[in-house]
Order: C-alpha cells, then structure tokens, then sequence
C-alpha cells in the first residue's frame, strides 16, 4: 500500500482520473487531497462524486471548497425576510469573491444536479479536514491546503483557525518543523519558484509546473487550475508523477 497526496485539481476531470491511473490507485492505497478540488475548472462536481465514492480518498478543504460550499447553502436558502434581514456585505463580498475568482463556473455545475445530488455533495464538502497528519516511508507529513499562518513551533496544529490553514501560503524560506515535512498546494509553484505569471496559461512551456522540495517544505501545486500540470506524490518514496 501506498500514500499519495494531490491537490488543487480546480475542476480538471480529465487530468485527476488520468493521474489515477498514472499512479495506479487501488483499494490499498490512500490518497489525500489538499483541497481547491473546485472552482475555475468546468468539472468539480464532477471531480467531487468521484472522490466520493472512494473511501480511500482523504479530502483536506480549500479556501475555494470552502468559498463553495458557504456561497451554495446561501444560494440554496429560501428567500424571506428574514433570510433577507441576514444577507449583509460580508456576506455579498464573499459572494462576489467567489465569483470572481472561479466559482461561476461551479454554480454552473451545481445547477445540474437534482435537489438530492446537491445535498449529498454539500454534505461530503463537510467532511473536509482542516489538516491532516501521516506517516510514510519512515518520515512524517503533516498535509494542509495553505496554511500555516501565525506560525509557532510550540503551536499544536489543532490550533490553527480556519482562515489561517485556508488562505495563507507558508513562508518557503524557512523550515517549519525540522523533523517533519510540510505539504501544502494553494499557491502554484511557477508563482512561488519559477516566475510571478500568475494568470496566464502557458501553451509554451516556459514553465515546468514541478513539485518544489525546499527546507522540509513539499508545495505540490503545479498550475492544475491555470493551464499547468496537476501533480501528484508518493509519500513512501518521494517518487513524482505529473499529468
Ligand atoms: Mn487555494
């Protein structure tokens, strides 16, 4: 058996199933995804029932999951006054960043499914873990989507806050925990290692969209959700996969 972690598939189907059978995955294995499974690209729903369907599939959230999933229960509410009288700017500004940073093309998605399929993915969004901790190979992970903001050696990781975990990329310069790798995605690695183009699709190659191993940290975007490569890593060995 063996573990594997991917993240930030952002609605790439293809590319998840295809990496499922580049890693061969089996009943045997276990695989954590670090979130950002929605948003940008037009099949994370899709994505989502796959992954629910595999009770070997460890879903950690991410800030767009979870963006998803507090915007949709909004949407779901009937409209009354009083749901009305609670609708506030905090409440549209999420709305409005969600949307503007993907999530239109998982409402569209969203729209699909009958009043069950809805409740039953919502319901899996849940069961996300905020982090999560393994052992592989002899070494330690500890796996989480962004995080971990406000850090402290002497922190327990229970201790972390949500919007600490979800939308803070860890600082890459330094070692956070000497005997234990830190493995994020959030943040694609042509952004942090290789360049600042952040938006643009790279039909040239100019980028490698690689996971990045630099003082204990293990960042495993690699652009899935911008045009780059969705990647994928065996804990046990180290080894690399890329589709
Ligand atoms: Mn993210």
């Amino acid at each position: 058996m063996s573990f594997y972690v991917m993240s930030d598939i952002h609605g790439m189907y293809d590319k998840y199933t295809a990496m499922l059978k580049k890693i061969r995955f089996s009943d045997s294995d276990m695989l954590f995804v670090l979130g950002d499974v929605l948003d940008r690209g037009s099949e994370g729903m899709r994505v989502l029932w796959d992954m629910m369907m595999f009770p070997n599939i460890i879903p950690i959230l991410g800030n767009h999951d979870y963006m998803a999933a507090q915007s949709l229960r909004m949407l779901m509410q009937e409209v009354t006054l009083e749901s009305l009288q609670k609708f506030d700017k905090e409440i549209m500004t999420g709305l409005t960043e969600w949307a503007q940073t993907g999530g239109m093309a998982t409402i569209e998605e969203f729209k699909k499914l009958d009043d069950e399929e809805r409740e039953s993915v919502l319901d899996y969004l849940d069961e996300f873990e905020l982090f999560d901790e393994v052992e592989a190979g002899g070494k330690d992970f500890v796996l989480v989507h962004a995080g971990l903001d406000n850090f402290s050696p002497d922190r327990p990781l229970e201790d972390y806050g949500l919007h600490e975990v979800l939308f803070h990329a860890p600082d890459y310069s330094k070692v956070y925990f000497p005997d234990k790798y830190l493995v994020t995605g959030h943040r694609p690695t042509r952004l942090e290692f290789e360049g600042k183009d952040f938006w643009n699709a790279d039909p040239a190659g100019k980028y490698k969209d690689e996971i990045v191993f630099t003082n204990n940290h293990i960042a495993i975007d690699c652009g899935c959700g911008y045009g780059g490569r969705l990647g994928a890593l065996c804990l046990d060995t180290l080894e690399t996969f890329y589709v």
